[in-house]
């Protein structure tokens, strides 16, 4: 089954995902790698992003071998340009930064990709990418000059979220910036849950199990947790514990 075609299915049966980030660059080397893939495959990680605002080494293709030696979910790349496109992982989240108006970054990108993309097997995932305020200036917002969306402007995040998904966008992601000082607040994720129906990805700053659960209940249907991983990776047991009762929890039902 597809990937997008899994995060459809599993958002209609009110199913909640785990997505465990890497980034290349901060990964000195491989063997660093192998105690977290050893917790997500234990703990049932439903995938693998991979990318970074500003990926400098070259050692992606490791990175993504390494994985698929040591774990059996998708690894889904996570592009900060089109120079991080690598064919040996399953997908790519085809980005657009619809939260801001630089054209690079809405289009431009897209088209030196899409020809690349079409020779290789990665799913591409049609992604409206969109980023909140969380405090101080975070990378991708440096990256990318762009305005993050204010984090109590709630209803022009629900209806930049609902514009992706008019212009046929498949899935949404909003993001407070890996590392971010705050996650985005329960009312921005249900302001924008509540503008779409495509399944609604939620990333940037959650480093406990508490905040994990309080962008599920708010209405994520996948959160991703990068930043907090690399200095304590035992935290993915506690957060994929708490997604592991919510699906259980609605089995009983
Ligand atoms: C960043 O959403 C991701 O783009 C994950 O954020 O690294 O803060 O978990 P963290």
């Amino acid at each position: 089954m597809k990937i997008l075609e899994s995060l459809n299915l599993r958002r209609r049966e009110g199913k909640k995902s785990i997505a465990v980030l890497i980034d290349p660059d901060k990964v000195e080397n491989t063997p660093q790698l192998e105690p977290l893939l050893r917790l997500a495959a234990e703990d049932c990680v439903d995938y693998i992003f991979v990318g970074g605002s500003l990926i400098t080494t070259s050692n992606m293709a490791t990175i993504i071998k390494t994985i698929k030696e040591n774990v059996s979910m998708p690894v889904v790349l996570f592009p900060g340009s089109t120079l991080q496109i690598e064919p040996t992982a399953d997908a790519i989240l085809f980005l657009s930064l619809i939260s801001g108006r630089n054209p690079d970054l809405l289009i431009g990108q897209q088209v030196i990709a899409a020809p690349i993309l079409r020779g290789t097997k990665l799913e591409v995932m049609p992604t409206g990418y969109m980023l909140i305020n969380s405090g101080k200036t975070t990378s991708v917002a440096y990256v990318s000059n762009t305005t993050p969306i204010p984090e109590d402007k709630y209803s022009l995040a629900a209806t930049t979220a609902l514009a992706g998904e008019m212009l046929g966008l498949k899935l949404i992601y909003i993001d407070a910036g890996s590392g971010a000082e705050r996650p985005i607040s329960e009312k921005m994720i249900n302001a924008v849950r509540n503008a779409i129906d495509v399944p609604l990805i939620v990333g940037g700053g959650i480093n406990t199990p508490q905040k994990a659960i309080k962008a599920l209940e708010a209405g994520a249907d996948l959160i991703v947790i990068g930043n907090a991983l690399e200095k304590s990776p035992e935290l993915l047991t506690e957060i994929s514990d708490e997604v592991y009762n919510w699906n259980q929890s609605i089995k009983a039902k």
